[in-house]
């Protein structure tokens, strides 16, 4: 697909006067407000989680430094680091309990071998995570996606639409954000922009008859996925919450099996505040599964690490920066290869 709009073409034309769905893009002021480029390159998971290594390098270079014991004290120190780290204190204490015992068994003296066993076990802990992923046993295969406001919900539902189409996969987009003003038409713009039917009634319309009409399109038309993106809302608007059961009960009229998949998408720069936004979305709505997004822009990427001890759901993607194919299937061992530096990048 050709993307003159992209900021990469200098060819491009640029707009005069910042107005209409361009602003959609971009909620910073400050930024470009062109739309993302489809084709740019991926930036890594390590790329994504720099910042959450680097704090990390820090503060775990700070434990190792000088001469040391593995002692009772340099493993509460270890704790402390990871609880201060976004891991969350009942997963930062059974991390230290692993490693302590795998020191043990595995006789292990110097601090590279402290940093593997540390790095095992941070993959083996976010291992439940990785799950696999099979939209293809239902059609349609249907997706709501939820969250809070502004965490990327309809940018992580565009991008996972783009990689589904990529695999040969046919996607529709109901545009269930009837609430907040432009919603529909920034949806709309991605669904121009990837070739993906958007089943729209606009601004504050019925967000479970939008859902419900999306559905028998994409029933009708034999589509794969159906991808329903859904306004941000707090648990607190009770009104708002009631609507997304709502989206459930028709969708679950139709066929008791749908939606196959209630994704939240949250905020990795809300840090252990996103364990309580997943726990109210989990009692309202019955969450199965879980993006984590914005890790490009925080140094709390140890929140999957806490979110899977708790909840054990399927993390499906890591959002690891603003470009469109950034965005990463979850991998335990990359992620934990991504997050545990290496001490002698401290030396470089
Ligand atoms: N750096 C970075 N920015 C991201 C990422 N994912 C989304 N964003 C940005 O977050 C902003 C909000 O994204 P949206 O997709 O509009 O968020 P939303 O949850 O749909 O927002 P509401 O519909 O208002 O609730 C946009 O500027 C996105 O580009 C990511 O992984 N990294
Ligand atoms: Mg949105």
């Amino acid at each position: 697909m050709s993307d003159t709009n992209s900021p990469q073409d200098p060819n491009a034309e640029q707009p005069k006067k910042k107005s209409g769905l361009s602003r959609l893009f971009s909620r910073d002021k400050n930024k470009s407000d062109t739309a993302p480029d489809l084709n740019a390159e991926a930036a890594t998971v390590e790329e994504g989680l720099s910042k959450s290594r680097n704090s990390l390098l820090g503060k775990i270079g700070h434990v190792f430094k000088g001469s040391f014991d593995l002692d009772d004290d340099l493993f509460e120190e270890l704790e402390e680091v990871l609880i201060t780290s976004d891991i969350g204190v009942d997963a930062s204490l059974k991390l230290v309990e692993n490693l302590r015992n795998r020191v043990k068994t595995e006789k292990i003296q110097d601090t590279a071998g402290v940093i593997a066993g540390l790095r095992t076990e941070v993959a083996n802990m976010v291992r439940p995570a990785q799950q696999p992923w099979n939209v293809l046993h239902q059609r349609p295969y249907v997706m709501l996606m939820v969250g809070v406001n502004g965490v990327g919900k309809t940018t992580t539902t565009a991008k996972i639409a783009k990689q589904f189409k990529d695999q040969g996969r046919s996607v529709m987009f109901a545009a269930a954000d009837t609430f907040r003003a432009a919603a529909t038409e920034q949806l709309q713009e991605w669904g121009r922009r990837l070739d993906i039917p958007v089943v729209a009634q606009g601004h504050g319309a019925d967000a479970a008859a939008v859902a419900h009409d999306a559905l028998t399109s994409a029933i009708v038309k034999g589509t794969h996925v159906l991808m329903i993106d859904t306004a941000g809302r707090l648990h607190t608007q009770s009104d708002l919450m009631e609507q997304l059961q709502k989206i459930n009960r028709v969708l679950g009229n139709l066929d008791p099996s749908m939606p196959h998949e209630v994704m939240q998408i949250l905020d990795a720069g809300t840090g252990q505040n996103a364990l309580s936004q997943l726990d109210h979305f989990k009692d309202a709505v019955g969450v199965n599964s879980v993006c984590l997004t914005k890790l490009d822009g925080s140094a709390k990427g140890g929140l999957a690490i806490s979110i899977t001890q708790k909840y054990q759901l399927p993390i499906r993607y890591l959002g690891v920066g603003e470009g469109f194919n950034d965005l990463q299937a979850f991998d335990a061992d990359a992620f934990a290869a991504a997050l545990v530096p290496d001490l002698s990048e401290s030396q470089s």
